[in-house]
């Protein structure tokens, strides 16, 4: 095999990108009127450009009553009046562009908005209809159809709240997440042909990639049994018609030559992998390195089975720390529990930020020089902690699901503060963001990090810039002391992570290229630090 050309690379540029997640909504605000939006966007594109990412993953932005974030989808082909219109997308897809950014959206096949003129259809047509068909609607069970048809329980929050709302024309309807979430019957072939139509036209618009929410739920056992009876196949998690889809969403992606990536979570790294066989999905969400504690043996695990499992299918592995849905991660790393469990999330969690910092910019160094794609998800570059968002001001539907055990994922979507000494941290002009920002908001601050070489947006950038120098060849471990992490992949360049409770002398090399913290008096690497040496 030769080396690449420039336009296979170009091609490929999804197999090694840095991708940046853009929570639309607490980004930045264009109009002042405290929701961020795509005027915001537009004019930080300087920003996102200067932080060297190759392309923006943004959260949805279509029209949506926003019961969840817009992950509740009224009109897939407009874009919220809060956000702008479907002409600024398209101006921002463009603009985007023009930098070297590409673009990708957010599709949500799994439910609609209650709001969707095909639920809004089947609630009219009634019980028996074809309307009704698009989704899965019931009758309850008990004498007088009182009880839900099945024991499922919520996505959102476990068994406390049921999936199925019944209507007062008796029928029950099935909703994975919230009541205004109604699930599609992916059994149908309208539904099929619609979302197919969907991504055409945002390909049509010049989108680069499409993530695929929920990827792994979308498709129901028709008999929708009690998960008490056991039943195998799972009746919603995972099931085999799935990849049939996702086939036929390939062949439209390569005709524009798009690209996924699904958000899968599946503890069954084989199960995993078979959505990314090369007729299916470009790529998914590395959850098993998101969740994984920051502990030597478990992160090298983590790492290698993320690499055996992509290596039959040809696929590249992708590195996530966060995303608006998890705990962030400074604040993660700075708990007693250092792994990701949406079922152990709880209020006043002790945590020492100066700890989890310190080993974010470790892991930051260390996701970054790893083979595969890298996602960031807007604030990580500023070490943005979670924040404890006051309970009257909650606005996600998981701490409302949860009948507040959950404190909901609202802490890791606050909006971002872009100048020290502005109102709202230069968020907005005018109106108090959409959800409160902290008291030391304004020390994180995108105009004080651009002025310190020591910030974590300096980090990321360097980092982002250097990454070149490790090439494209397969990871290689290097010896090591106990509890430290090298490797190299055939670049000249070294990456070496100190995860055990002493210093370590670092390996023999010719130059430090970076480092997540100082070394020590006698030049050694601290514990929870990282380093990139030039071999
Ligand atoms: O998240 C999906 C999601 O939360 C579940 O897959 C969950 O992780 C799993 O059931 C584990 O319990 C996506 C979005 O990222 C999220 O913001 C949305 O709220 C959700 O889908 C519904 O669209």
């Amino acid at each position: 095999m030769g080396q690449p050309t420039p336009a296979q690379k170009d091609r490929d540029w999804w197999r090694s990108a840095v991708i940046y997640q853009v929570y639309v909504r607490s980004f930045a605000d264009g109009d002042g009127d405290g929701t961020g939006d795509l005027a915001g966007v537009r004019a930080r594109l300087p920003y996102l450009a200067e932080l060297g990412v190759d392309a923006l993953w943004f959260n949805p932005w279509y029209l949506s009553p926003m019961k969840d974030g817009g992950y509740d989808v009224a009109d897939y082909r407009a874009v919220d009046p809060a956000f702008g219109t479907l002409a600024e997308a398209e101006k921002l897809i463009a603009e985007a562009r023009e930098l070297g950014i590409r673009t990708i959206v957010d599709i949500v096949p799994n439910h609609v908005s209650d709001q969707h003129p095909w639920f809004r259809a089947a609630l009219a047509a009634g019980p028996g209809s074809p309307e009704r068909e698009l989704f899965h609607f019931r009758p309850g069970r008990g004498e007088h159809g009182e009880l839900p048809p099945n024991d499922w329980p919520s996505q959102f929050a476990g068994a406390t709240e049921p999936v199925w709302t019944r209507l007062p024309d008796g029928d029950w309807y099935l909703h994975l997440f919230t009541p205004e979430q109604p699930d599609l019957n992916w059994a149908h072939p309208a539904v099929r042909r619609e979302h197919e139509d969907i991504l055409r036209f945002w390909f049509e618009r010049g989108v680069a990639g499409v993530r695929i929410d929920s990827a792994a739920l979308l498709a129901k056992d028709p008999a929708l049994p009690d998960l008490a009876s056991r039943p195998e196949p799972h009746p919603f998690v995972d099931r085999d018609e799935l990849h049939d889809v996702y086939r036929s969403w390939r062949r439209v992606a390569d005709e524009y030559g798009g690209v996924f990536v699904g958000e899968v979570w599946l503890p069954d790294t084989e199960r995993f992998a078979r959505y990314l066989r090369p007729d299916e999905l470009h790529t998914a969400f590395n959850f098993s390195f998101l969740s994984c504690p920051w502990e030597p043996g478990r992160l090298r695990t983590a790492i290698d089975t993320t690499l055996a499992e992509h290596a039959p299918v040809g696929a590249p592995a992708t590195w996530v720390l966060c995303n608006h849905d998890i705990t962030r991660t400074v604040t993660r790393y700075g708990r007693e529990d250092t792994g990701f469990d949406f079922a152990t999330k709880a209020f006043g969690t002790p945590t020492d930020l100066l700890l989890g910092t310190r080993r974010a910019r470790a892991a930051a160094l260390l996701s970054l020089a790893l083979p595969g794609a890298v996602y960031l998800y807007q604030g990580e570059e500023l070490g943005l902690p979670e924040a404890e968002i006051p309970v009257d001001r909650i606005q996600d539907p998981m701490y409302f699901r949860s009948r507040g055990a959950d404190p909901g994922r609202d802490g890791c979507r606050v909006p971002l503060p872009w100048a020290a000494g502005m109102p709202h941290a230069g968020f907005g002009a005018q109106q108090e963001p959409w959800l409160p920002q902290p008291a030391d908001w304004p020390s994180y601050a995108v105009d004080r990090q651009q002025r310190d070489p020591g910030s974590m947006l300096a980090l990321y950038r360097a980092a982002i810039a250097a990454r070149p120098v490790f090439g494209d060849g397969p990871l290689a471990w290097l010896p090591a002391p106990d509890g430290v992490l090298a490797f190299a992949r055939g670049g000249g360049a070294v990456c070496v992570v100190n995860l055990a409770p002493e210093p370590v002398d670092l390996p023999p090399h010719s130059r430090l290229l970076l480092g997540s913290g100082p070394l020590d008096d006698a030049g050694r690497l601290p514990p929870d630090t990282a380093v990139w040496l030039q071999a």
